[in-house]
């Protein structure tokens, strides 16, 4: 058969294309030897990005840990619909914690691992954007800060989704939840205010911290074998639309996440030691509005009179990610130290 090269649409979005992949190119979800960690029969929404996202991460993980992997799970969407007592969808060993403390519950059983002396049972802590930059965020911090020997990943679907869609500090400015109506003079949520746990963990200069989005799985499973290559404090941040909670099509969950990327409304990058030193280039940049338009919770922003205002501001916060990692750049990534990256943003040290 005549060589025919692979084109860039094929395989360049890393979710499409891997039977076209020599093997050990192909993702690990792509291999019938896959784990199933999280597999089927459970309750998510259809097109659930966490659902999609956790299913990459742990049978990633199984993988680069030989299939001794422990997971401590905070409570959550990603609980709630794997398991109805006294179903799970869980193919691992797996812990439910409280809401808020997955990080230490997931700390206690690597301490008791290595009192056992098994350092080939790895840990991994997960939860939603809720448990983790809200809730959960002073057990989080104590991780790192001692650098426990776990993986923690957020999955980011910027609200309170298994409650009923209530705003967390990653709600973005403007979108609207159950408790940020689209009403008054700033309909939804505010401007200013939020967490981004990404500089924040990368802050306390642990081992390694990468942000990923479902658009992307060959990247999100990369990052994940990257970091359990890695001993100590890891975290990684997956941005995982949620179709409910934003009022999007169950069929756009890919697309949106790909939007968030080619807009610069989500930076996804790798740090070691509180230093930049990978980011995945915009490949063709969109404006920010093409990624508010599907989705609902930003419908207010869309009426007979669009609020060019507040859509000017959202592009102004994409514009200054972009500026900030570097996402439009020619050429090699360049790392930058987060006191260096502080200091050029509105919030750093004057
Ligand atoms: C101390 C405590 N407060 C509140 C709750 C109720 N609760 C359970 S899950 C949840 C929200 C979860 O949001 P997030 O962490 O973002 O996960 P998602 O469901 O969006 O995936 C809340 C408020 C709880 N279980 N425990
Ligand atoms: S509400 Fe959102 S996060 Fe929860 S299961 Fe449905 S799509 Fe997934
Ligand atoms: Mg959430």
């Amino acid at each position: 058969m005549p060589y025919k090269e692979l084109k860039m649409y094929q395989t360049g979005t890393y979710a499409v294309g891997n039977r076209l992949l020599e093997t050990d190119e192909r993702t690990v979800q792509s291999r019938t030897d896959r784990s199933n960690s999280l597999t089927s029969g459970h309750r998510a929404c259809q097109g659930c990005g966490e659902a999609l996202g956790a299913r990459y991460v742990l049978d990633a993980a199984m993988r680069a840990s030989r299939g001794e992997l422990i997971a401590a799970n905070a409570t959550g969407c990603l609980e709630v619909f794997s398991t109805p007592f006294p179903e799970s969808s869980w193919q691992l060993p797996w812990i439910h914690s409280l809401f808020g403390n997955a990080p230490a519950v997931a700390t206690g059983v690597a301490a008791a691992l290595k009192a056992k002396g098994r350092d080939d049972i790895r840990v991994i802590g997960q939860g939603g954007d809720g448990g983790t930059v809200d809730i959960g965020l002073a057990c989080l911090s104590g991780m790192f800060e001692r650098n426990d020997d776990v993986l923690y990943v957020c999955y980011d679907n910027e609200a309170y989704m298994n409650t009923g869609v209530q705003r967390s500090g990653a709600t973005p400015p403007a979108a609207r939840t159950t408790t940020t109506k689209p009403v008054g003079a700033e309909p939804g949520n505010v401007f200013g205010q939020g967490k981004n746990a990404p500089l924040i963990a990368m802050a306390h200069e642990i081992p390694y911290v990468a942000t990923a989005t479902v658009a992307e799985l060959h990247d999100l499973e990369d990052k994940v074998e990257r970091a359990m290559e890695i001993r100590g404090a890891r975290y990684l941040h997956v941005f995982v639309p949620c179709p409910l909670g934003w009022g999007a099509a169950a069929a756009d969950t890919i697309k949106i996440a790909r939007l968030a990327k080619e807009s610069g409304v989500f930076p996804v990058f790798e740090a070691v030691e509180g230093r930049v030193v990978g980011v995945s280039k915009i490949r063709s940049q969109v404006p920010v509005e093409d990624y508010l338009r599907p989705q609902r919770r930003f419908a207010h922003l869309f009426g007979e009179q669009p609020d060019t205002e507040v859509i000017e501001r959202l592009q102004a916060h994409a514009d200054r990610n972009i500026a900030r990692f570097g996402l439009l750049d020619d050429g090699p990534t360049e790392g930058k130290g987060l006191m260096e990256m502080l200091a050029e943003s509105e919030h750093g040290p004057q």
